[in-house]
C-alpha cells in the first residue's frame, strides 16, 4: 500500500499524521518556518567576522544543544506494565500500580551509565493514567495504593535526574481514552493542564513527546465508543501549545505537534533513519519523518526511536529473552546517530518497578561496544595540509586545523564560490581505521549534498568511503574494511553553498560480537499441528510453518472481511497458557489484526473463549504480540481476526502456543 493511502485509510492516526496533516494544509503563514526565538531561549554563539550566510532553514540553539546530546531514554511504566498491553482501553483500575520496589535514582543511575544524557518518562500513555499528583483528573495515582495515593512518579524520575545530572523529558500523550470530553472541547482544557502542571512544577524539561497516535475507540468516560478527533494539529491547537510551552520552558524541544514542533519521528519503531538524512522538514510536502526533505523550509530534525526488548514499549512477561543484543544496537546506533538523527532507547520497568535484568545488560553491552569505538579518534590533534581554499586566507578563523581539534563550534570552511574543495590532515601517527565521523556547522545550516574521504596508500591518494548528507553528522564504516595510512583528505564533492565542516574522527570499530536478532518465535514446537478449518481457498498452513516470511491471509480471490478464523489440531493434549501472534513481517499492514478472539477446545467441536483483547501499536511497532491466559487442557485452538489494521481481511505470520 503507498503512503498516502496509508494516511488516508489509518483510522488510527499514526504518531507523525498529524505532521503528514500539516503539510496537506496549506496556506501556513510564512513567520512559521522557523522556531522563533522566543524571549529566554538560549541563544547562540556569535560567528567569527566573515563567517558564511546560513543556508535555508537553521536550528535554534536549543536544538544545536539537543542534537548533540545524541542518545537517551524512553521509560514505558505506567498501567500497561500491570495489564499486559501496549495500548490500555482508557478502563483499567488505578490500584493495579504498585511497584513495590521502584527506585528512581536507581533507574536514572543506570541509563547514566548506560550513557545516556537524558530520560523521558511516559506521564501519560494512551490509557489516560497520570503517573503523578495531577489536578487534571482522578484517574491518576492518587488512586493507586503505592504509597497510599501520595506518590509521584514523574516528581520522582524527576528529582533522580537532577541528582545525577542527566536530563529529564516527558511523554504526555494527547490521545486520551479514559477521558470522557476527549474529542470535544473540554478534553483540550484538561490537557493544557496537564502540560502546564508537567512543565511548571518539576524544574527544566529538555523535551516534551506529543505522540501522534490519536483517535479511535476506548472507554472515554463509560461510553466505549469511537471517536474520531479530524485534524489532529487542529483539535488539540498545536500552534497555541508550542507557544504556551515557549514561555514555560523555552529550551524545552516540542517532539511531535505537527509543524509547530521541533524534532520529529524518525519513520518506524526500529530506531534507524534513512540516509541521506535530512534535518529539515516543509510545511507544504509531505515526509514520514525517516529522510526529511532536502532544501525544507523548517529544522526540525529526526529522532529515531525503538525499544530495546522485542516485546514492545511496555514491560511484558517473558521479555527476558527477547531483548535486542549490543551488536544490533550498534547497527541501530549507526543508522541513526551516524546519520545525524539522536536515538531514544526504551528501557521499560517491570510490576516491581524496577528494569529487567537482561534489558540491563544488553544496554551495558552496547555502552561498551561504543566506549571501544569512540576510545581513541585517530584524527585528533591531526595537523592540517594542503587545502584547496580557506575562507578569506584565515587560517586562523577558518582553516582545517579546525577539523581536529575536538571543538564542535570552530569549523573549516571556504570562500563563497568555492563549493568543492578538499582538505588534508596529517595524523599523529600511522594508524589503523575503518570509521570516518564528520559534522557540520549546522547553525549555518545543512549545506553539503556529497562527500568523501581520501587516504594515502601505496604512495598515491585512494577514497575510501564516500557520504551523502552530514548535518550534525554522517558516520560510515568503510565498505572496504579497515586502512594504515598517516595520511587522509576530506573532499567535499557537491554542495550549493559553501561547506562549513567542524569536526573529522577517525575510529576503529570494535569486534560487535553475536548480531543474531535475538528474535524468536514464541511458543512450543508446531512438529505435530494441522489446521482444523480455515476459509477457503487461503493459505492457513502459512500461519504455522514456524517461518516469519510466510503468512496467512483471507484475501484469496477477493478481501474475506473479519471475523475470519483458524482452527488448529495441535496433536495431543497440552496445558495451554497462553498464545502468541507474530503480525505478517513484510512491511505492509493489511489485515494486520487489531482485534482477536482466541479459543480452546479439548474436541475441535466445543469452544471456550479464553482471551480477547486489541493489539495496540502493531502500525508503528508489528512485533510479536504474547496473550497469557489462566491455563487451560485443550488439543484445539482457534483464533478470530475480528478487525484489520488496513483492508477488510485477517492476516498472521504465525500463531504460536505457550504450554507446558
Ligand atoms: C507510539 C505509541 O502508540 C506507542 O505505544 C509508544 O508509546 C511509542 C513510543 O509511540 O506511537
Amino acid at each position: 500500500m503507498n503512503l498516502d493511502t496509508l494516511f488516508r485509510n489509518a483510522s488510527v492516526f499514526l504518531k507523525n499524521a498529524a505532521l503528514s496533516c500539516a503539510f496537506a494544509a496549506a496556506g501556513v503563514p510564512a513567520v512559521l518556518a522557523a522556531p522563533a526565538k522566543d524571549a529566554g531561549m538560549l541563544q547562540s554563539p556569535p560567528q567569527p567576522s566573515g563567517a558564511p550566510a546560513p543556508y535555508g532553514a537553521t536550528p535554534t540553539e536549543p536544538q544545536v544543544q539537543w542534537q548533540r546530546m545524541e542518545y537517551y531514554a524512553f521509560i514505558h511504566f505506567g498501567l500497561n506494565t500491570y495489564t499486559n498491553r501496549e495500548w490500555g482501553y482508557g478502563d483499567e483500575d488505578p490500584k493495579q500500580f504498585d511497584p513495590k520496589k521502584f527506585n528512581a535514582q536507581k533507574i536514572v543511575r543506570t541509563f547514566k551509565d548506560g550513557g545516556m544524557k537524558g530520560m523521558i518518562y511516559t506521564a501519560k500513555h494512551h490509557d489516560g493514567f497520570c503517573a503523578w499528583q495531577t489536578k487534571s483528573t482522578d484517574h491518576c495515582l492518587k488512586k493507586s495504593p503505592w504509597k497510599k495515593g501520595k506518590g509521584d512518579v514523574v516528581k520522582e524520575f524527576a528529582d533522580a535526574c537532577k541528582k545525577e545530572g542527566i536530563k529529564f523529558g516527558t511523554y504526555l500523550s494527547p490521545w486520551d481514552r479514559n477521558a470522557k470530553d476527549y474529542g470535544k472541547d473540554g478534553y483540550i482544557k484538561v490537557y493544557y493542564k496537564q502540560i502546564e502542571e508537567l512543565l511548571t512544577n518539576y524544574g527544566d524539561v529538555f523535551e516534551i513527546w506529543f505522540d501522534g497516535a490519536n483517535g479511535g475507540d476506548g472507554y472515554y468516560g463509560g461510553t466505549r465508543e469511537k471517536r474520531n478527533i479530524g485534524d489532529a494539529e487542529k483539535y488539540y491547537n498545536f500552534e497555541q501549545i508550542v507557544k504556551n510551552i515557549r514561555k514555560m520552558q523555552p529550551n524545552c524541544v516540542v517532539w511531535g505537534a505537527g509543524h509547530y514542533g521541533d524534532a520529529r519521528w524518525g519513520g518506524s519503531e526500529k530506531g534507524h533513519v534513512n540516509y541521506p538524512h535530512w534535518a529539515t522538514l516543509d510545511t507544504k510536502k509531505r515526509d514520514r519523518g525517516g529522510t526529511g526533505i532536502r532544501n525544507g523550509d523548517r529544522w526540525v530534525p529526526a529522532e529515531g526511536d525503538t525499544t530495546i526488548n522485542h516485546a514492545g514499549w511496555f514491560w511484558h512477561p517473558g521479555q527476558a529473552g527477547r531483548v535486542k543484543k549490543p551488536a544490533q544496537l550498534m547497527q541501530v546506533w549507526f543508522d541513526c546517530v551516524g546519520r545525524g538523527a539522536n536515538l531514544i532507547l526504551n528501557v521499560a520497568a517491570n510490576r516491581d518497578g524496577e528494569l529487567d535484568p537482561a534489558d540491563v545488560e544488553s544496554l551495558m553491552g552496547f555502552k561498551k561496544l561504543r566506549d571501544e569505538l569512540y576510545a581513541k579518534d585517530f584524527a585528533l590533534g591531526g595537523k592540517p595540509g594542503k587545502a584547496s581554499n580557506v575562507r578569506g586566507n584565515s587560517s586562523k578563523k577558518f582553516g582545517p586545523a579546525n577539523l581536529t581539534d575536538g571543538n564542535p563550534d570552530s569549523y573549516w570552511a571556504t570562500d563563497n564560490n568555492k563549493t568543492e574543495a578538499s582538505a588534508e590532515i596529517t595524523l599523529a601517527q600511522k594508524s589503523t581505521f575503518d570509521v570516518v565521523r564528520v559534522r557540520e556547522e549546522i547553525r549555518l545550516g545543512q549545506r553539503v549534498e556529497g562527500w568523501a574521504l581520501d587516504a594515502w596508500i601505496d604512495g598515491k591518494w585512494q577514497e575510501v568511503v564516500a557520504g551523502l548528507s552530514i548535518g550534525n553528522q554522517a558516520m560510515l564504516k568503510f565498505p572496504g574494511g579497515e586502512i594504515t595510512t598517516d595520511r587522509v583528505r576530506l573532499r567535499i564533492t557537491n554542495s550549493p553553498a559553501s561547506p562549513c565542516i567542524s569536526e573529522l574522527s577517525l575510529f576503529k570499530m570494535p569486534d560487535v560480537g553475536d548480531s543474531d536478532s535475538g528474535t524468536k518465535i514464541a511458543g512450543i514446537k508446531k512438529g505435530k499441528w494441522k489446521v482444523l478449518s480455515a476459509p477457503a481457498g487461503t493459505n492457513a498452513k502459512d500461519a504455522i510453518d514456524g517461518d516469519p516470511k510466510t503468512f496467512w491471509h483471507t484475501h484469496a480471490t477477493q478481501e474475506l472481511r473479519p471475523p475470519q478464523s483458524l482452527a488448529v489440531d495441535m496433536g495431543e493434549m497440552l496445558n495451554v497458557k497462553g498464545f502468541a501472534y507474530l503480525p505478517r513481517q513484510d512491511g505492509t499492514t493489511n489485515g494486520m489484526t487489531s482485534r482477536y478472539v482466541f479459543e480452546l477446545s479439548t474436541d475441535g467441536k466445543k469452544w471456550a473463549k479464553v482471551s480477547e483483547g486489541e493489539f495496540g501499536n502493531l502500525r508503528a511497532n508489528p512485533v510479536e504480540q504474547i496473550i497469557d491466559f489462566a491455563p487451560r487442557k485443550a488439543r484445539f485452538f482457534r483464533f478470530t481476526g475480528t478487525a484489520a489494521l488496513d483492508k477488510n481481511h485477517v492476516s498472521a505470520a504465525e500463531i504460536g502456543i505457550i504450554a507446558d
